[in-house]
């Protein structure tokens, strides 16, 4: 069976791709699960080019299938706000994803509501000699000043999915995965992943 490498050091991403993905014949790996410690600098000015920066050095390190993320918070009041700049998205060192959504409401304060906001994640897949493929999904929603849910990882408590009534961190991981930025971005990956999985 093919093995494809989740590049990434984010638990909470790992165990939504990981579901989103299990039902293909292919053997999901993490860099934990491998022993790979790898830290890559994110210099890229969009999340492509990010994306692409992980899954070519993560691809580069083991030799295998890579499949990496690049994710953020988009916030209209804030210009687009944190953006590429989402999980760093804080006024001190050392921050939490809880500070994080602290200090993104305050940055909000005063601004007039509905604070609509998009997730976005653009998915890179790389294979040894085959040409980067991405694939790109967004979740539109709106912040909301307090937080609601447990579920979920950093701005989920804080983004409410307006059809639904609810925020990311309300629904389950299951219910997430029918609609977030990051199942949509994976459904676009997938036949993308087959081709390059039949090619090996
Ligand atoms: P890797 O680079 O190792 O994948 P990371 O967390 O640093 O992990 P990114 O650079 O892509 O990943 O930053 C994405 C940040 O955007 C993430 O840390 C969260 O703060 C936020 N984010 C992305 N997707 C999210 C989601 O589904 N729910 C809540 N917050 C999310």
């Amino acid at each position: 069976m093919s093995k494809l490498l989740l590049a990434t050091n984010n638990q909470g991403k790992v165990k939504e791709i990981q579901a989103l993905l299990s039902d293909l014949p292919i053997e999901l790996v993490t860099p934990d699960s491998l022993g790979v410690e790898l830290q890559v600098d994110e210099h890229g000015q969009t999340y492509a080019e990010n994306a692409a920066l992980k899954a070519v050095a993560f691809a580069k390190v083991t030799g295998l299938i890579t499949l990496a993320d690049d994710s953020g918070l988009e916030v209209d009041a804030l210009d687009g706000l944190p953006g590429l700049h989402s999980a760093r998205f804080s006024s001190r060192p050392g921050a939490t994803d809880a500070d994080r959504r602290a200090y993104l409401l305050q940055r909000l304060q005063g601004q007039a509501r509905p604070w609509t906001a998009r997730f976005r994640c653009v998915i890179a897949l790389a294979a040894a000699d085959q040409p980067l493929q991405f694939a790109e999904g967004i979740c539109e929603g709106e912040i909301i000043p307090q937080e609601r849910g447990l579920n979920g990882f950093g701005y989920d408590p804080i983004f409410l999915f307006p059809a639904l009534g609810k925020t990311l961190a309300v629904l389950s991981m299951a219910e997430k995965n029918q609609l977030s930025h990051r199942a949509r971005a994976v459904m676009a990956a997938r036949p993308l992943l087959a081709g390059i999985v039949l090619k090996y």
